[in-house]
């Protein structure tokens, strides 16, 4: 049976992006026949020097989204990173397992260090982001395109350290759905859809109303020619549309691009914005409905499952290293 770990920074209010490049194929995932790791990764998101009160909140709500999503708990683990202290603890054992020039080639080091200043938090967290995958000894890392260059560090430090110590970590692959792996903002559609974008407009947040919703779609940015046609260079904008209707109703680009061809922009924006507020509306609609009860239970059980499993891949790296 495969294990399956994925992680998401509670550095703002969940959004789109985050649903269908992310949670969506989580609770496809845990319909299958896996053991899966969902994880607040808050201990990531320190590297943003973030306000105490914000992220306190941010952990909270992002736990009720996960828990609201749909994602199956028979088989899946649902917890925060910071309750786990073997994850920093394996992080620094792999710290050995890896060069500093490789953690300095990282586009997204190059990207944050240049806006937050450099910490050397930025420079070491993609060694914390491979402790995360294996002390699961996962094999299989569900995430966008933008982590394929963290995911191919995680298996060159899994294969440095079995060739030492022995076969200890599986080599983890990276799944990726057939749609939404990176959606782009409806205001600025070269960039990605972000919790921390400077335009809000851009976003749709998980908890957007209906109305947010159709006016942020409405006045999302597309280009002149009125041709609906999947093409990311020349018409980012109505691909991105595109992609987001794929994404939320399981179709191939090409059927949906076909399904639109004949709308004019303005009906098509409000097609793809009506079937956004129907995906929205169920985890909306669960999320308020959870109780501080509900939710004080599934943290408790599924720490500790998540314990467990940390406690055994912990149990044979000590064994492994000599330090047992
Ligand atoms: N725009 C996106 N399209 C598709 N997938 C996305 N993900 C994030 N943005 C998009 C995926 O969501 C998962 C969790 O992401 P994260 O919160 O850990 O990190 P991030 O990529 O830094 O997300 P944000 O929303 O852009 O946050 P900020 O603004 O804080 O940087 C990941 O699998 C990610 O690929």
């Amino acid at each position: 049976m495969k294990t399956v770990f994925s992680g998401i920074q509670p550095s703002g209010l969940v959004h789109l992006g985050n649903l269908l490049g992310a949670i969506n194929n989580w609770v496809k995932l845990s319909e299958e026949n896996s053991k899966n790791y969902f994880c607040i990764v808050d201990l990531h998101s320190l590297t943003g020097l973030p306000n105490k009160d914000d992220l306190n909140k941010s952990i909270g709500d992002t736990l009720k989204v996960l828990i609201a999503s749909g994602i199956n708990l028979d088989n899946s683990v649902i917890y925060t990173q910071s309750k786990l202290q073997e994850h920093a603890y394996l992080s620094w054992i792999l710290s050995n397992f890896c060069q500093v020039g490789e953690l300095q080639r990282m586009t997204q080091f190059k990207e944050k260090s240049s806006s937050f200043g450099t910490h050397s938090g930025l420079l070491t967290y993609p060694i914390l982001m491979a402790s995360d995958i294996l002390i699961h000894k996962a094999n299989e890392v569900p995430v966008g395109d933008d982590q394929t260059q963290h995911l191919e560090l995680t298996r060159n430090i899994a294969e440095r350290f079995n060739s030492n110590y022995g076969e200890i970590f599986p080599i983890p692959e990276k799944s990726i759905g057939k749609s939404g792996a990176r959606l782009m903002s409806l205001r600025h559609p070269e960039n990605k859809m972000s919790k921390s974008s400077d335009d809000i407009n851009g976003t749709i947040y998980f908890n957007d109303s209906k109305e947010s919703i159709l006016k942020k779609f409405k006045s999302s940015v597309t280009d002149s020619e009125n041709i609906i046609k999947y093409d990311p260079e020349l018409k980012p904008g109505i691909s991105n549309l595109i992609e987001i209707y794929a994404a939320i109703t399981d179709r191939e680009i090409k059927d949906s691009e076909k399904e639109f061809q004949n709308l004019q922009y303005g009906e098509f924006k409000i097609a793809v914005a009506e079937t956004v507020v129907d995906y929205l509306e169920p985890i909306k609609k669960k999320y308020e409905e959870l109780t501080t009860n509900d939710i004080e239970d599934i943290v408790e059980k599924n720490l500790n499952l998540a314990q467990e499993s940390a406690a055994k891949t912990i149990m044979e790296v000590e064994e492994a290293l000599g330090i047992n």
